[in-house]
């Protein structure tokens, strides 16, 4: 495939509702979008870094520089560049995964868009349907947590995610353990569905003092307590892992197989995370999924606050075999009163993978026009 042109679209998506976490609150997504033209037609990516450096060091207006003056400039240069050779392409650049996971992603997007092949075929998925979790923000009150909570499973979500903090973690998961139940098998309408799921995420908010005071979270049954400790620190996890019930899963440590492999060897994570803008990639995150599957360890899709376009990636990467728990793959509702594809919406607590070329879903190209945060800028011709 040869490049011919790149265009970045900023975008200001506002939030249905203040999105707050250990790092900060956000009241709005700014999101950057590529398009790829190509000589066998374009493709769209979606990049998920944030405004601010408070989640990862790599933040939008970084990424969409060293895409401008690196990335984009390596691959309008190659003479013929696929998803799968862009790794390569663009190995001189250390870093800036959530940059090179957009591209690739537009690459991957035209190029199954001209062989008629869907993200999910290419990821060799064995659902058509998959079941969805949701990630709730730090409330005013365990009163107005409790009122989303109670919103959100009787949306049908299968499972809830509390972000939790020092000063905000054992008081609102008892109450919320509380209001869901305990964990139960239910008959639903489609089969065996597991009820009263239940998992929290800490944004490396703790240290290593906080080990017995994160021990007291065991008796609410919890699935995982997502990144507790800084993303460098794989030796506190270790210790946290053999000191607790609760199994550990880290997010922002796992960066790329290598990373993966040592902490799972080490018994850092016994769940893993898998966010393709984290680790560089869908292709890498399928190859982290593929080395997880192989030592017994459960995979999830997180999310990060994603418009369709990411979405739905992030859909059919999560209806592969070893993505066994809900991921943070919510409905658009759950951030967005519109999308910028036709919506993502629940059904029975799962979202439909799509089925389409590439990633099998529109852009509205009104829409990114008229949340434009600025003109496009297009590199090359
Ligand atoms: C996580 N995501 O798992 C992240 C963190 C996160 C769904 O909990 C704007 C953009 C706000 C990305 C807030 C979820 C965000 C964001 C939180 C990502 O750690
Ligand atoms: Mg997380």
């Amino acid at each position: 495939m040869k490049v011919f042109s790149v265009e970045l679209h900023r975008v200001g998506m506002p939030l249905v509702r203040p999105f707050q976490t250990s790092f900060g609150t956000q009241t709005a997504r700014d999101v950057l979008l590529l398009r790829v033209r190509t000589d066998a037609g374009d493709g769209w990516g979606e990049c998920v870094a944030m405004a601010d450096p408070v989640y990862s060091s790599e933040y939008v207006d970084g990424a969409e520089a060293v895409l401008r003056n690196y990335l984009i400039p390596a691959i309008l240069a190659a003479p013929s560049v696929t998803a799968a050779s862009f790794a390569n392409t663009v190995r001189f650049v250390v870093g800036h995964r959530m940059a090179k996971a957009a591209l690739e992603t537009a690459l991957l997007d035209a190029e199954l868009r001209a062989s008629a092949t869907s993200f999910a075929a290419y990821f060799g998925a064995v659902r058509s349907r998959v079941d969805c979790g949701v990630s709730v923000g730090i409330a005013p009150t365990v009163d107005a947590l409790l009122e989303e909570v109670a919103r959100y499973v009787a949306e049908g979500y299968r499972r809830i995610k509390l972000k939790i903090k020092p000063g905000w973690d054992l008081e609102p998961v008892a109450a919320v353990r509380d209001l869901l139940g305990p964990v139960r098998e239910e008959t639903g309408a489609t089969g065996a569905v597991t009820r009263g799921l239940l998992q929290v995420d800490a944004n490396t908010a703790y240290t290593a003092n906080d080990i017995e005071h994160l021990g007291r979270l065991d008796p609410f049954d919890l699935l995982l307590i997502e990144q507790p400790f800084v993303e460098e620190d794989i030796a506190t996890h270790i210790a946290l892992a053999r000191a607790i019930e609760t199994p550990v899963c880290l997010d922002e440590s796992i960066v790329d197989t290598a990373v993966a492999v040592d902490a799972i060897e080490r018994g850092a994570t016994s769940i893993v995370n898998i966010k393709a803008g984290r680790v560089g990639g869908y292709l890498e995150a399928v190859r982290i999924h593929d080395a997880c599957a192989q030592r017994g360890v459960p995979v999830w899709c997180g999310g990060m606050l994603e418009s369709g376009v990411g979405r739905a990636a992030n859909v059919a990467l999560a209806a592969m075999t070893n993505f066994s728990l809900p991921g943070d793959t919510s409905g658009s509702s759950r951030y967005f009163a519109e999308d910028l594809t036709e919506p993502f919406v629940l059904r029975d607590g799962q979202l439909d993978v799509p089925t389409g070329p590439g990633s099998g879903v529109e852009v509205r190209e009104d829409l990114v026009r008229e949340w434009a945060l600025r003109p496009v800028e297009t590199v090359g011709r």
